[in-house]
């Protein structure tokens, strides 16, 4: 069986845990910018969280602004370099919590900008605490029992506030086939095209697994995904303009 080269722009080994979401992402987004040919018209801006370690591995501009902080960090490096692709790869924990305002506000504005947030359920990096993104019954290392709504309030699906934005494009995917590898690359091409068209504002949200945080093995994390995360999540595109 013919094996896929892996993309020129991966320098190291990546040194994610085994199993880890993000790792399918970098190959999936590495992929996409060496075939749109467009690796040193992109600047990454990378959220603190385990993501952030691309840089590690993979040869491209990259920056790392202030927790969470990514929707202003996007705006500021599009208006000063509105020739390049201006991208970010950032956690469900910074997108939605410290960074809820910085994101809503960038699509708010319809900034020119791409985000692609991994959504893994918890903070990663910090040790599995609860996300708003933390499904209700979901154990974590700070609810230990589940989140529950008296305590914890309900989990926070950000797609319930965006879908009734004026932005360019608004999708969510997963990582867990071949097919859902194939629509999660179809969708991160399509939102770097919005901004090559100057339509504003896209985010690509990305079911990943953690099976660290999450105490599953690699596979059982997957179908986790299948059979829980994306019935809470649904997967699909939202906005497309
Ligand atoms: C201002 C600030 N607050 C808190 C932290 C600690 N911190 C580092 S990463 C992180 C959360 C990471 O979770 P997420 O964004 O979901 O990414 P993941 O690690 O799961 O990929 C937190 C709270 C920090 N670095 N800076
Ligand atoms: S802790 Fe979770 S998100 Fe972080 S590298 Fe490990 S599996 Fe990935």
């Amino acid at each position: 069986m013919a094996t896929k080269k892996a993309p020129e722009l991966f320098y190291d080994e990546s040194r994610f845990c085994g199993g880890c979401g993000h790792g399918i992402f970098n190959r999936i987004l590495a992929e996409v910018l060496e075939e749109m040919d467009i690796v040193s018209d992109t600047i990454i801006c990378s959220d603190i969280g385990c993501n952030h370690q691309f840089q590690f591995w993979m040869n491209v501009d990259a920056i790392v602004p202030p927790h969470g902080k990514m929707g202003a960090a996007l705006t500021a490096m599009k208006r000063v370099r509105p020739d390049k692709n201006i991208l970010t790869i950032a956690g469900d924990g910074g997108a939605y919590a410290i960074g809820l305002g910085e994101t809503t506000s960038a699509a708010l504005r319809n900034e020119n900008v791409t985000m692609f947030v991994m959504n893994n359920t918890v903070f990663g990096m910090t040790g599995g605490q609860l996300a708003p993104t933390t499904m209700i019954g979901q154990k974590t290392a700070s609810t230990p029992a589940g989140r529950n709504f008296v305590d914890n309030g309900e989990n926070t699906d950000v797609f319930k506030l965006m879908k009734g934005m004026d932005i360019a494009y608004l999708a969510r995917t997963s990582v867990t086939s071949p097919a859902n590898i194939n629509r999660t690359k179809k969708a991160v091409r399509k939102a770097i095209e919005k901004q090559q068209a100057g339509k504003g504002f896209s985010l690509v949200e990305v079911l990943v697994p953690c099976p660290t945080n999450w105490h599953m093995s690699p596979v059982d994390s997957m179908k986790h995904i299948d059979e829980v995360v994306s019935k809470v999540y649904e997967l699909g595109e939202v906005i497309d303009r």
